[in-house]
């Protein structure tokens, strides 16, 4: 049973009443042993690890080579992202839209909180307050999450500022997203992540992973801050965002969007080539911005988030030194495998892995050393190019949108929108196949609008809209491109080397944001001829060249068909602009 409605001596001065009333009923409906309030200090975090060490649920790490940094093995049913149990509750199903599972806010109310009934019996309930966005900025937002996981609380810690300053802005602002998560018995058939957005709260059960429980992630950040940046005019996405200085000293300022384990978190730190002496890149973000139109006609952005929960395989110095370097301590390893001197492992680092991703001694024949949506989880701080800006309460100016997506074939290395809405346009058509950071099948392509298909808190029709009457707000907006830096032979090889190497495109983008660089026409946008692209030192031969930056007219056609059949499924709340851009799109191909 639980108990009526009263402030504790343990309840913080600085808590508003509607926090701590919340926290009472939530007590009354899982029945936790204790309440523990966080504050974010070092004192705790130090507690909460030696309590997971204590349990076994840490593996402590070589203390010399990786200072404070631990190994968790989640339960290797819970690895991702489940899109299938991920839900939508609105009044109407029809807000939710045919991009997300829908479920009636009372049905789904009523589903969830049967599973959170007792659940927290014998654990700890922690309240998480944490603030998206610098502490400062107009545009931060605050939430709080509930939480009887201590490894979810240490994730939270790096991943957002939380604490006492976030329990003290939202005394100060006088709301909050309410975000109630428990990791229940980890069993799949009682898993789900439901979002309302309508009242402004998060319900999580059953996983303990990344983006179903660091409910400031995906669930806040993306879904319910989509809807409200709606309601408010300002766009939540799911992208990086980076400063790219050039010799003479000029930043611009870029955000791309691709979709997830597709090259966000490699872009924002990425390591200028040696043919490019000079350029800077500095990480402001690597995974979420929030856009809003400036009193200067110019888009401004912020990375909500204040750490990194990264793709380990393929980490290494040299495909993203700054991310190695950044997690050679403080950092949180999730399902890498370890080598025998308890250094964390995964494929594409040097060295022998004694044990995998799940504890067993390590055998080939099992599969791969480290789970290939493992994750490290660090404080952008850590960063050796970690940008200043990233604290400016009033974001940094956008000079370039990229979308981009993972394919083998068809899209070009790098193609520029004629316009505001022929991008849109271009971002609506984003797709990409699958990867391991969502339970399913890989490899397999599908449409990922804006990279936001799982994360969008609403229907896509309204969604589009809203990006183009932004646009209109805009007199001064960025350009927009899309890349691929995925394509492949056939022999299954990328054609084009990536990483550090896409500074290269980057280059020619900026160059024509400024107006210094040429490009030609072609039905699907501006693009580099050979010449406007510096390719020195890399020897791409004639023939990947030209895949790399052809058009494919007749794979054209059957693109923007099938685009039209999905576009159908929105109906009347797809913007006629954006059919008609479509039209015009399909008669440039002749
Ligand atoms: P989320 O955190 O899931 O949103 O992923 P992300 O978009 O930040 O992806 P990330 O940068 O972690 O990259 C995912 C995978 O793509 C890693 O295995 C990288 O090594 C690989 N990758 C990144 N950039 C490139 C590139 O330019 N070329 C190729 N071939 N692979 C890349
Ligand atoms: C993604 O899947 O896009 C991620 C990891 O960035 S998660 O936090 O699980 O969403
Ligand atoms: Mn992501």
């Amino acid at each position: 049973m639980g108990k009526p409605y009263a402030r504790t001596s343990h309840t913080p001065s600085i808590a508003p009443e509607a926090v701590d009333r919340w926290v009472h009923e939530v007590c009354a409906l899982t029945e936790p042993d204790r309440v523990h309030w966080c504050t974010g200090s070092d004192a705790e975090a130090a507690e909460l690890t030696g309590q997971l060490l204590a349990k076994g649920e840490f593996e402590p790490l070589n203390e010399e080579s990786y200072p404070g940094s631990y190994l968790y093995r989640s339960n290797p049913n819970d690895v991702a992202r489940v899109e299938h149990l991920t839900f939508v509750c609105t009044q109407s199903e029809a807000d939710a839209g045919p991009n997300n599972h829908w479920m009636a806010p009372d049905d789904g109310h009523r589903k969830i909180d049967a599973l959170f009934q007792g659940a927290m019996r014998g654990r700890t309930l922690y309240v998480v307050p944490y603030c998206m966005g610098p502490i400062d900025s107009p545009y931060s937002r605050c939430g709080i999450e509930i939480t009887d996981s201590a490894y979810v609380v240490l994730n939270m810690r790096i991943m957002t500022r939380m604490g006492t300053p976030a329990l003290e802005r939202i005394a100060r602002d006088g709301t909050f997203v309410r975000g109630l998560h428990s990791i229940g018995d980890l069993n799949p058939d009682r898993r789900f992540i439901m979002h309302f957005p309508e009242e402004l709260a998060i319900k999580s059960f059953g996983s303990g992973y990344g983006g179903n429980a660091l409910l400031g992630k995906k669930c806040h950040a993306l879904r319910i801050a989509s809807w409200q940046a709606r309601d408010e005019g300002w766009l939540a996405e799911h992208m990086l965002l980076v400063a790219i200085e050039n010799p003479a000293g000029e930043t611009h300022y870029v955000a791309a969007a691709f979709p997830s384990a597709c090259g966000k978190t490699n872009l924002a730190m990425l390591i200028p080539p040696g043919s490019m002496p000079g350029w800077k890149v500095r990480t402001i973000g690597d995974d979420i911005a929030w856009l809003h139109p400036g009193a200067d006609g110019r888009l401004y952005a912020i990375n909500p988030e204040a750490g990194y929960f990264g793709v380990a395989p393929g980490t290494n110095a040299k495909s993203n030194r700054n991310a190695y370097e950044s997690v050679s301590r403080d950092t949180i390893f999730t399902n890498v495998g370890m080598t025998a001197d308890r250094t964390p492992w995964w494929e594409g680092l040097e060295g022998k892995p004694v044990s995998d991703w799940q504890g067993r001694p390590y055998d080939p024949s099992n599969g791969p050393a480290a789970h290939p949506n493992s994750r490290f989880t660090v404080s952008a701080r850590r960063n050796p190019a970690w940008a200043p800006e990233s604290e400016l309460a009033t974001g940094v100016p956008i000079s370039a949108i990229i979308f981009g997506g993972r394919r083998r074939t068809l899209a070009p290395l790098v193609y520029e929108a004629r316009n505001w809405r022929h991008g849109v346009l271009i971002g609506s058509g984003v797709a990409s196949e699958t990867t391991a950071a969502a339970t399913g099948a890989v490899g397999v392509l599908r449409r990922d609008p804006m990279a936001m298909k799982p994360f969008c808190g609403y229907n896509f029709g309204d969604y589009w809209q809203h990006w183009l009457s932004i646009g209109e707000r805009l007199s001064q907006p960025p350009r927009i491109f899309h890349v691929n830096w995925f394509r492949q032979d056939e022999g299954g090889k990328f054609l084009w080397p990536g990483f550090g190497e896409n500074l290269r495109v980057l280059r020619w983008m900026l160059d024509r944001v400024t107006g210094r660089a040429a490009a030609r026409e072609t039905p699907i946008g501006y693009m580099p001829a050979r010449e406007d692209l510096a390719l020195d030192g890399l020897e791409l031969s004639e023939a990947t060249t030209q895949a790399l930056l052809g058009v494919d007219t007749p794979a054209w056609r059957s693109e923007f068909a099938h685009l039209a059949g999905e576009f159908e499924q929105y109906g009347h709340r797809l913007p006629e602009a954006l059919r008609a851009e479509l039209h015009d799109a399909v008669r440039r191909l002749g």
